[in-house]
């Protein structure tokens, strides 16, 4: 057995007019609780700091400004590099960033128990539209305020542990789970902000949900790996997104799950090598897989 013990932190709704200062009061809590029960690794949902802005048109995104992290650690959230640093408790969170030479990203970052951040990941499959559309209920624009990442699938070394991040609609994609899986990721983790319904969709309320348990439950089996999926949930600026933050074996079973909207902290105590019957035999990689027949997978 190789032990690892996963929190996720859910958040509620994060307004406009909360300061970071407040949220990182918040995420703080969660940190604690979290420590307290021997956590190696929190994680924080995306676009921690802030409302999901991208639901708003702003005809120059430059307005959004304010949104943006310029610098990562920054005087807002040195609190919880502090608190990772003193309590040797890993944590994970996601943010806009805004880099010096004017780049946007949709951002998760993994911070050791140090207080050092050993990997970055810029949103790849940036969902919704570039155009405002004016009947909508709401906007989801990630398009226009984000490029697409450019730092790829990373897998990173975590204390001994490989650790994958993915960042909200990226966990509909299997490719996404797969590049991870290649680099024989253990710990796949993943933040998200969806909404109830997808705008301009007459779709069944129920399926929001469902369709977010399905890919992370999937993700997680054909990956023969552990999956932490984190939510921003319940009302934020008048607009509301489904909880659903779970822990999932390589198995593909929930293991833990939080059934509320409020700030909570899971925990599970893992077995990292839970996913090792899997790759060893169903998806044993170097005797099962036919790349060779996938090549329209990169071509379209
Ligand atoms: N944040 C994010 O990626 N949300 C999307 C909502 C898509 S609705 C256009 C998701 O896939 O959950």
């Amino acid at each position: 057995m190789r032990m690892f013990t996963l929190a996720l932190a859910q958040m509620a709704g994060i307004n406009t007019e909360d300061t970071r200062e407040a949220v990182v009061g918040r995420m703080l809590a969660m940190f604690e609780k979290a420590a307290a029960g021997g956590a190696d690794l929190v994680v924080f949902p995306e676009l921690t700091l802030t409302t999901f802005f991208p639901r708003t048109y702003r005809e120059d995104v430059s307005t959004a400004d304010e949104y943006y992290e310029t610098a990562m650690p920054n005087p807002a959230v040195q609190p919880l590099f502090d608190f990772a640093k003193e309590h040797e408790v890993g944590f994970s969170f996601g943010y806009a960033e805004l880099t010096e030479d004017g780049h946007r990203f949709n951002t998760q970052i993994l911070v050791d128990k140090t207080g050092e951040i050993v990997g970055k990941y810029r949103k790849i499959h940036l969902p919704g539209h570039l155009e405002h559309i004016p009947d909508a209920p709401y906007q989801h624009l990630e398009k226009s305020y984000f490029e697409v990442g450019d730092l790829g699938f990373g897998v990173f070394d975590f204390h001994g542990v490989e650790v994958g991040m993915l960042i909200c609609n990226d966990r509909r994609w299997p490719e996404a789970y797969r590049t991870l899986a290649l680099q024989d990721v253990d710990v796949i983790v993943i933040g998200f902000n969806t909404p109830d319904q997808s705008p301009g969709g007459d779709e069944q309320p129920h399926l929001a949900m469902f369709h977010h348990l399905l890919s992370c439950q999937a993700g997680a089996y054909q990956s023969s790996a552990w999956v932490g999926t984190v939510a921003k949930c319940g009302y934020e600026d008048g607009h509301h997104m489904i909880g659903g933050t779970a822990i999932i074996a390589p198995t593909g079973e929930i293991v833990s799950r939080v059934f509320d909207e409020k700030d909570s902290v899971i925990l599970s105590d893992i077995d990292l090598t839970l996913g090792d019957f899997y790759k060893n035999g169903t998806f044993r990689y170097e005797i099962h897989r036919r790349p060779e027949t996938y090549g329209l997978l990169t071509e379209r």
